[in-house]
């Protein structure tokens, strides 16, 4: 199962120096022959691949990326300097593509590989080209080129790193939804009752993760029930696991040990996967009734629990420090 992130920018390579009219003018040179110096060419745009980056977050807020142009030519044939090049960071595992044919452009791949996306334009030719015999001091130059410019679409595959798992009606959907900041698409997948819910929640540090919450895990999931097997495979893909419980559920500490005795009948190590206890619409209940719940699922685990309410964004904090930290290499 894969989740396409898609983004379309649109990329322009420097335009080319001016190349210029000049003479040479030296002591003891009573007629200087042209001198005029070409232009520099325009900077290209460049993709490289950055094994930081997990999502095409970046893309929905920045879409134009143009390079420097080229400096204009300079007296004693100097040619002016090139633009410098726009290097424009992508996650690993990026596909470029022409967005009006489709035509592959390229794939990132390995971290720091480059992909030139726009070429910049070349410097025009300075006066000093166009000497011949018949015209010793030819007043003609040329202008820089323009860059190239092209509308791309960046693809992404994602894969979740944080699964969100809980009962029916925990509030995976809701907490996904208040996180999120931009939702990726979902590729086609012919088990179209078990599409993920996913959002990309942006990091502190700029790039983002990718949460997915796939409904459909209920008692005898690893056994096949319900739409259980293939959520628990694709759950086994993630790196984290977000366990929400219903602090208002008739029997909180049942609903954590039925999921949890899926997750142990499915295997993999699925149980042992770093999971955090998260105790959802903690509004509903006063104080000290939440105080007893929490009391009694660390009697029953010793994971981690934190309070939350998905609704009124209130402990989300908590959730994702705990997120961030379990990240970290
Ligand atoms: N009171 C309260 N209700 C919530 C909260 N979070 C979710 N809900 C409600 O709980 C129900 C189930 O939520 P949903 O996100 O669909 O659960 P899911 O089945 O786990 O995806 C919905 O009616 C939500 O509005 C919360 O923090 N407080
Ligand atoms: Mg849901």
């Amino acid at each position: 199962m894969q989740f396409i992130d898609q983004s379309r920018i649109t990329v322009k390579g420097g335009c080319g120096g001016d190349g210029i009219v000049a003479f040479r003018r030296e002591k003891y040179v009573p007629a200087g022959g042209p001198a005029g110096g070409d232009g520099g060419n325009g900077g290209r745009v460049v993709l490289e691949a950055d094994s930081n980056l997990q999502t095409l977050l970046d893309f929905k807020f920045k879409r134009l990326f143009f390079a420097a142009d080229g400096f204009r030519g300079g007296p004693n044939r100097c040619t002016g300097g090139s633009g410098k090049d726009l290097i424009v960071k992508v996650p690993c595992g990026t596909e470029v593509r022409h967005m009006e044919t489709g035509v592959l452009f390229g794939d990132l791949i390995e971290p720091r590989q480059q992909l030139v996306v726009a070429f910049g334009g070349r410097g025009g030719l300075g006066n000093a080209h166009f000497l011949s015999n018949r015209n010793r001091a030819p007043e003609k130059c040329t202008e820089g080129r323009e860059g190239e410019e092209w509308n791309l679409q960046l693809e992404l595959k994602l894969l979740a790193e944080v699964g969100i798992i809980g009962l029916p009606n925990a509030g995976k959907s809701t907490l996904i939804s208040v996180l999120s900041a931009a939702r990726p698409k979902i590729a086609e997948y012919p088990f179209t009752t078990l599409v993920p819910n996913l959002g990309v929640v942006r990091r502190p540090s700029g790039d983002g993760t990718v949460f997915a919450d796939i409904p459909g895990l209920i008692a005898g999931a690893a056994q096949g029930a319900g739409l259980g097997h293939d959520f628990l495979r694709h759950i086994q893909r993630t790196k984290l696991l977000v366990h929400m419980i219903d602090i208002s559920a008739e029997d909180p500490v049942t609903d954590l040990l039925v999921v949890e005795r899926e997750l142990i009948a499915y295997g993999h190590g699925l149980i042992d996967r770093p999971r955090l206890l998260v105790l959802n619409k903690l509004e509903l209940l006063d104080g000290e009734h939440q105080q007893k719940i929490v009391e009694d699922l660390q009697k029953a685990t010793d994971r981690k629990v934190v309070l939350i309410s998905a609704a009124m964004s209130r402990g989300l904090g908590d959730l994702m420090d705990w997120v961030w930290e379990e990240l970290k290499d």
